[in-house]
């Protein structure tokens, strides 16, 4: 249950005070739930750490309903017998009508006014009626009704509407903060990310791709025309009739940027394309990819490659909820315009309120980015295990290892460009990714889904003979070399202050990539008496299987 200490009133009193100071900004008009969202203009509310971007709420949140001297809730009255169904399950059902029994259904009661007028439902109806071939006009309600009745004026739906006061529901309450909740500053301060500029490849393979590390690189777009370029009115010139993948639509760049500047939504829609350079050749000729990224070995697939490169353009609110990049590829993705919040967890470690299925193929997380960042982000402050952390701006790149969880918000409009790659480094991983068992549910980008395993290996033994027998060698002597290689002799060359089980106890660096401590390694007090050389004697004698079980098991959990 959400409680909200008095929303209502207090936005109301500071919609007064701050009204100057809005009208100086950025028109925004407020396109989301119209009706629980009343006031044409956008006003800032802080409250309590929270920055507001749109007036008021009229929608209670259902805790103020057991403070309230009142005791109706319209929300119960006017729904009848069907008040004992959840929202959610009201509007599931409310999302198989059409406009025209919404709209009569609206008036029926104060509540179902409220529920028939949600704007996800009018947003599914415009992209299932119209799919994107609609101009966005102020919320999704009035664009499904000046699309399909152009006489009717739209303009005055906002002063028609009703201010139900009475209505307490979390789920509409909490859809309309998520809607509107600015990010709070304390979730953009971590940046705990390497930066670098101007490193070679060599360094980069050797400290980042090698160990899979996160890393942001600075500095190498500055030759990119599309930096100089990539302006909306100069992407609206060369393309602006050009349809782009939406969704799960596909729309016009002048209608997604019609829509951008109005949308005020939990989850904005947002523009990813694959195919974006066969469209607009000019806009692949305005960027190349880094130098170190040039090695891929998809390219050995011609146009056999599942989909590697994407434009993506969304705005301020829009990204990408927690994933891992398709078959096992690692990407870099570069900021344009704009600039973008980066959370990642490494491979092992899944982000709190995240649920992938076992088989990899599904994940379940919280509706919205804004609902992760309430809801568990505080979590990680108390982990052992944080995650890594920035905000990547225009101009630069971030480079996401294969395997690692991200989650991405645009805090800006931005525009980016992303390509994810096979090189050496990864190519065993990927291989082992398209050759499982349940690659046909797994792999994506591609048709061919279960086939495309044997044709990337025999495209890569044509142009690299031997290529993957070296690769399996060289894995082989690497994983006999660390276990040669105790633990403690990698211990006591790291000036480490390890804690056994976390990650973070890493001495300056998080995720240092190769030895990783298995959870069952215990560090006993009595250990920590002896010299770390007597321990490491010890410890690979256990290691090796030589002394009596009950001491192995004490000892002798070393999961490198
Ligand atoms: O929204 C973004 O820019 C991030 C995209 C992303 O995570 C991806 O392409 O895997």
């Amino acid at each position: 249950m959400i409680w909200w200490n008095n929303l209502l009133l207090k936005t109301s009193k500071r919609n007064r005070r701050k009204r100057n100071k809005i009208a100086s900004r950025k028109p925004k008009s407020v396109s989301r739930n119209q009706e629980l969202t009343q006031s044409p203009v956008a006003i800032e509310e802080e409250e309590e750490g929270f920055s507001l971007k749109a007036s008021t709420c009229w929608v209670q949140p259902l805790g103020n309903f057991y403070f309230s001297s009142s005791p109706h809730n319209s929300r119960n009255s006017g729904l009848g017998s069907l008040q004992i169904l959840t929202d959610e399950l009201v509007l599931e059902i409310l999302g198989v009508l059409g406009a025209t029994d919404l709209g009569i259904l609206s008036t029926v009661s104060k509540s179902f006014y409220v529920l028939c007028n949600h704007e996800p439902l009018w947003r599914n109806l415009v992209l299932e009626g119209l799919g994107g071939g609609f101009s966005f006009d102020w919320s999704w309600k009035s664009t499904h009704v000046s699309a399909y009745m152009p006489n009717f004026d739209v303009s005055s739906m906002g002063s028609l509407s009703l201010k139900v006061r009475d209505f307490y529901s979390d789920y509409l309450f909490q859809s309309w903060l998520c809607a509107n909740l600015e990010m709070k500053p304390e979730w953009l301060e971590r940046d705990n990310i390497q930066r670098r500029t101007g490193i070679s490849v060599n360094e980069f393979v050797a400290n980042f791709e090698e160990p899979n590390k996160p890393v942001l690189l600075e500095g190498c777009l500055d030759n990119w025309a599309a930096l100089g370029k990539w302006e909306r009115d100069y992407l609206v010139e060369v393309c602006g009739d050009v349809r782009f993948s939406v969704g799960p639509v596909e729309m016009k760049l002048e209608d997604f940027f019609r829509y951008s500047d109005q949308a005020r939504e939990e989850r904005p829609l947002y523009l990813f394309d694959p195919k974006f350079a066969e469209k607009v050749p000019i806009l692949g000729s305005d960027y190349e990819v880094p130098v170190y990224f040039n090695e891929d070995l998809f390219c050995c697939l011609g146009n056999e490659r599942p989909d590697y490169r994407w434009i993506i353009i969304g705005p301020a609110g829009s990204g990408s909820s927690f994933h891992i990049d398709p078959n096992s590829t690692s990407a870099w993705n570069a900021v344009i315009k704009g600039s973008k919040k980066w959370v990642l967890f490494p491979p092992d470690v899944v982000p709190p309120g995240v649920h992938p299925s076992p088989d990899g193929a599904e994940v379940a997380c919280p509706v919205s980015i804004i609902e992760w960042f309430m809801n568990f982000y505080d979590a990680t402050k108390t982990w052992k295990k944080k995650p890594i952390e920035c905000v990547c701006k225009a101009g630069e790149v971030i480079f996401v290892p294969n395997g690692w969880w991200h989650l991405v918000i645009n805090l800006e409009d931005s525009v980016a460009i992303t390509q994810n790659f096979v090189s050496r480094r990864n190519l065993l991983n990927v291989l082992d990714f398209l050759n499982k068992p349940n690659a046909s549910t797994l792999v994506s980008g591609t048709r061919d889904r279960v086939n495309l395993h044997d044709k990337f290996k025999n495209a890569i033994e044509a142009s690299f003979p031997g290529c993957i027998d070296q690769l399996v060698m060289q894995s082989e002597e690497k994983k006999a070399e660390q276990k040669k290689l105790s633990f403690w002799e990698s211990a006591t060359d790291s000036k480490l202050s390890y804690k056994a089980e976390g990650m973070e106890d890493h001495v300056g660096d998080p995720y240092a990539g190769g030895m990783r401590l298995g959870s069952n390694l215990k560090i006993q007090p009595v250990c920590r008496k002896e010299s770390w050389k007597s321990l490491k004697r010890f410890c690979d004698v256990a290691y090796r299987n030589e002394l009596p079980g009950s001491m192995n098991k004490t000892y002798g959990v070393l999961r490198v």
